[in-house]
């Protein structure tokens, strides 16, 4: 069986903590004066915190000076990681471990690839960390997603060629930087927003192990 680089964006794919990015984005929001609503919230799934702060900005038609900014976006994460002090296992996205058990079974190296500065502690929060042979976070990053950087220093750090990685993400922008990174992309979310991808599935419980076997021995080149 052929060796595979298999890399996990974070949220949205292992774990729904777009929630909790919403709460703490909401209560900024109302702080300063505006709603932020749960559809507005579907523009910052994979997006950098700093955009996302410029983007809640002017839904608010709000200017903010630097040293404001700098505080909100200090604000916003204080309130985050309050959100994901408890979390555990039982926010894990319904089959992740199975296909992650799965892969290790088969040997396969795995990589996290998330625009996110906090994916270690809620990998280490909800008992995933061991699974992950490398995390590149939004801490290794310059670029953000559509920019291939992170998928691409995963593949480097795994060291396995790009166009022998897949990787599974929720957000557009992120099946954008697979594909430019001549990565296999697989959407997990729905056919019409993700239909860039090479694959989509609802979700894990919709990929059989037939499926992954299949992924070990695609070869994209
Ligand atoms: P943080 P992903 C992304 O995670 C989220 O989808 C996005 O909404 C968030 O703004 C970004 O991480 C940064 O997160 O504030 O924790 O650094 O989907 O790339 O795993
Ligand atoms: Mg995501």
């Amino acid at each position: 069986m052929n060796k595979k680089g298999f890399i996990f964006d974070l949220d949205g794919v292992i774990v729904d903590t777009a929630k909790y990015h919403y709460l703490a984005w909401k209560k900024l929001a109302n702080d300063l004066g505006f709603e932020f609503t749960v559809e507005q919230n579907e523009m910052f799934k994979g997006v950098s915190r700093k955009r996302c702060l410029e983007i809640l900005l002017d839904i608010g038609k709000i200017e903010a000076t630097q040293e404001q900014f700098d505080t909100w976006m200090i604000e916003k994460n204080v309130d985050y990681l309050k959100y994901i002090e408890n979390m555990d296992a039982s926010e894990i996205l319904p089959d992740v471990s199975r296909v992650l058990d799965y892969l290790k079974e088969k040997n396969q190296p795995i990589a996290l690839g998330s625009a996110s500065k906090n994916a270690k502690p809620i990998l280490e929060k909800v008992g995933l960390l061991p699974y992950f042979d490398t995390i590149v976070d939004g801490n290794n990053v310059t670029k953000a997603k559509p920019n291939p950087e992170v998928f691409l220093i995963a593949a480097e750090q795994l060291g396995v060629n790009s166009h022998d990685c897949v990787v599974f993400e929720d957000a557009v922008a992120g099946i954008q930087a697979a594909n430019s990174a001549g990565m296999i992309s697989i959407g997990i979310g729905e056919k019409t927003v993700l239909n860039e991808a090479d694959n989509v599935f609802t979700d894990f419980t919709q990929m059989n192990n037939t499926f992954l076997n299949e992924l070990m021995n695609i070869d994209k080149a």
